[in-house]
């Protein structure tokens, strides 16, 4: 096969307009139901569950479609032990004043501290990290283009399929997270993207009012 080959879009699906409508619209009442959430069951989740939902993120569009993500899929209680400890290690200083004043005055309303219980609590955690250089061949070293907007779609995906799927995630960020490098082992260029801590909530989890706020259709575009 020539490397420019061409394949016929097979697997398009037509549906009525009115179809569409009623598809859009029960897409947005599912996916506003997404929240992120803090407080985890230590109720196991099946594996083939995270399987799935990183298949469905490993479809994403990317940059010459090299794919420049890794998903690193955590569910031993040591690992998650050390990344809760090292997490919490920088969020400390983060809490403590290396954020500065106006992010942490920012953050006040979602009532967030330097503890990670969570990162214990949940089941599973998935480490994305994003490859500068890689390419679609296994051990392929050329340079990756779009990366971030690739991994983030990528990661959206990610949490779509999560959701669908039934569970809560929190797109957890501890600051710096190069940490993350050795604990997963992975190169040292790989640059770690998100935490995603996945689960189901406990059975008294809340969410803060201030995360509820959704702009509006018009707050958020323009029909031109
Ligand atoms: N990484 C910290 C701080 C944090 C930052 C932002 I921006 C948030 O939207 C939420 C939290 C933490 O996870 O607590």
């Amino acid at each position: 096969m020539t490397n420019n080959a061409l394949t016929p879009l097979a697997d398009f699906t037509e549906y009525p307009v009115e179809t569409m409508v009623q598809r859009s619209e029960d897409f947005y009442q599912q996916i506003k139901r997404r929240h992120s959430v803090r407080q985890f069951s230590n109720r196991p989740v099946d594996k083939r569950i995270i399987e799935n939902c990183i298949r469905s993120a490993g479809t994403a569009p990317s940059g010459a479609n090299h794919q420049p993500w890794h998903f690193v899929a955590i569910s031993d209680p040591d690992v998650k032990k050390e990344v809760r400890e090292k997490a919490e290690i920088e969020e400390r200083q983060f809490y403590a004043g290396r954020a500065g004043e106006e992010w942490l005055n920012a953050l006040k309303p979602l009532g967030t501290d330097d503890q990670k219980p969570f990162l214990e609590t949940a089941p599973w955690l998935i480490a994305i990290f994003a490859q500068s250089t890689g390419g679609i061949e296994a051990g392929d070293n050329r340079k990756n283009y779009y990366v971030r907007e690739s991994v983030g779609i990528a990661t959206g995906i990610l949490i779509d399929a999560l959701h669908n799927a039934g569970l809560a995630t929190l797109t957890h960020t501890p600051k710096p997270m190069k940490f993350l490098n050795e604990i997963c082992k992975r190169d040292a260029s790989e640059k770690p993207y998100i935490l995603m801590v996945v689960g189901y909530p406990s059975e008294d989890a809340t969410i803060p009012v201030h995360a509820t706020r959704k702009k509006s259709l018009q707050d958020i575009s323009t029909f031109l």
